[in-house]
């Protein structure tokens, strides 16, 4: 594909981007971005307020164990004196202070701070909290955003008239927070959702960070890259080696050279440097997908006891899709070599359901190929998705 055909490829798939112009020549294609002034100005600007929990797992450890107050906490997989083999879910900013991060193994973490507590994970009681907080949260906006368990978008342009009033409404919400459930937060407030979640992250623990359109050039330009929403750890390299490590790098970089580079991310980055994004504050399902994870103690090839193990795992998260009526489509295994080479493979059914059995035989038929080879396994994932309530299902037992 040529640089003028995937250029305007990008435009049409990001309906979003504010372009008023195109232009392309046989040796350069470059977007001009403007924000259509006419259309923002006439209506109010947003204020957007993004919530997001402090240490979220192990603050609400700390709440269950005052006995915990003060000591580094670790939520995860069981560290078995650092010969454990999952990892780590979070941990407290004292654990944070030794290095220990979510997603390291929980061996490098007990050899990190072999003194810290460490807790299992208890899913059932962080989404209990994680739905008593939306709830408290949900009352504040016209619209709102559940965006994972401990972290939620609320548009509050309709009720309040400036930042002032903004600031006002996010100490509240913590206030009410601390009162109901003894958990701290940090808030960001910004003319978008893109800003907000960014300022959100500026200060923790307890933070309140506030931009107002005029600053956000100046709030954005300092950081590094990562900040920005969709850039992991692979993009972020890659931008590295063209010499872009802030965002304000990123903001005065040649967008038709993003473009070529990342394709259709190539727009997103510019935009987001420029602290542009339209997208909406929406209520949407507020779960995407269920699903649960294992290591084995041992890596195994044992294909019975790996269905089984698969059988169990089919069976917690038929258990949370059960307490949430929700009914799937889609169904997901997730295996991982011992050499760490990991394989998801999905079937979406041809009707929706709710049924365990279904989950566990669409697990084990997509098992198969795996089982076949001799190779170990060191871990085994389910996961159901494509969700319609349960209130919507016509077709179901
Ligand atoms: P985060 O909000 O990313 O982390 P956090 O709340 O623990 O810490 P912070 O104060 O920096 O916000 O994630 C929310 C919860 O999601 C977290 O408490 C545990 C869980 N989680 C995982 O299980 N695995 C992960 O890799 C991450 C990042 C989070
Ligand atoms: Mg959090």
């Amino acid at each position: 594909m040529n640089r003028e055909s995937l250029a305007k490829l990008n435009i049409g798939l990001i309906t979003h981007v504010y372009c008023d112009k195109f232009k392309s020549t046989k040796t350069s294609v470059y977007l001009e971005i403007t924000v259509r002034k006419r259309k923002v100005m006439r209506g109010k600007k947003r204020i957007i307020i993004h919530i997001d929990m402090d240490h979220f797992f192990t603050a609400v450890e700390e709440r269950q164990h005052p006995e915990f107050k003060g000591k580094p906490v670790v939520v995860g997989a069981d560290p078995k004196e650092g010969k454990g083999r999952g990892v780590v879910s979070t941990c407290n900013y004292k654990a944070r202070k030794f290095g220990i991060r979510s997603g390291i193994p929980i061996s490098r973490a007990w050899k990190l701070c072999p003194e810290a507590i460490y807790q299992p994970v208890d899913y059932e009681l962080y989404r209990k909290v994680s739905d008593r907080i939306m709830r408290i949260l949900r009352k504040y906006a016209e619209k709102f955003e559940r965006w994972g368990i401990d972290e939620a978008f609320l548009d509050i342009t309709s009720r309040l008239n400036d930042y002032n009033e903004a600031e006002a409404l996010a100490r509240q919400i913590k206030k009410e927070i601390f009162k109901k459930e003894e958990l701290m937060c940090s808030i960001g407030v910004g003319p978008n959702k893109l800003i907000a979640k960014i300022a959100s992250d500026f200060q923790k623990p307890d933070g309140l960070t506030i931009v107002e359109e005029k600053g956000v050039q100046r709030f954005l330009a300092p950081l590094p890259v990562r900040r920005l929403l969709w850039v992991g750890r692979k993009t972020e390299q890659k931008l590295k080696k063209m010499g872009i490590k802030t965002i304000g790098d990123l903001a005065s970089y040649d967008p038709a050279v993003l473009t070529e580079t990342f394709g259709v991310m190539g727009i997103q980055l510019h935009l987001m440097a420029h602290g542009i994004d339209r997208s909406e504050v929406e209520e949407r399902r507020e779960v995407k997908s269920i699903s649960r994870d294992l290591t084995f103690e041992e890596d195994t090839a044992d294909s019975e006891f790996i269905l089984n193990t698969l059988d169990k795992l089919s069976n917690e998260v038929h258990k949370d899709v059960a307490d949430q009526k929700l009914c799937f489509k889609t169904v997901t295994v997730k295996v991982r070599y011992e050499n760490f080479e990991t394989h998801t493979h999905g079937k979406t059914l041809p009707f929706t359901t709710n049924r365990l059995r279904d989950i566990q035989k669409t697990v084990r038929e997509l098992m198969q190929d795996y089982l076949r080879s001799e190779r170990k396994i060191r871990l085994v994932g389910v996961r159901v998705s494509k969700f319609v309530s349960g209130k919507k299902q016509k077709t179901l037992i």
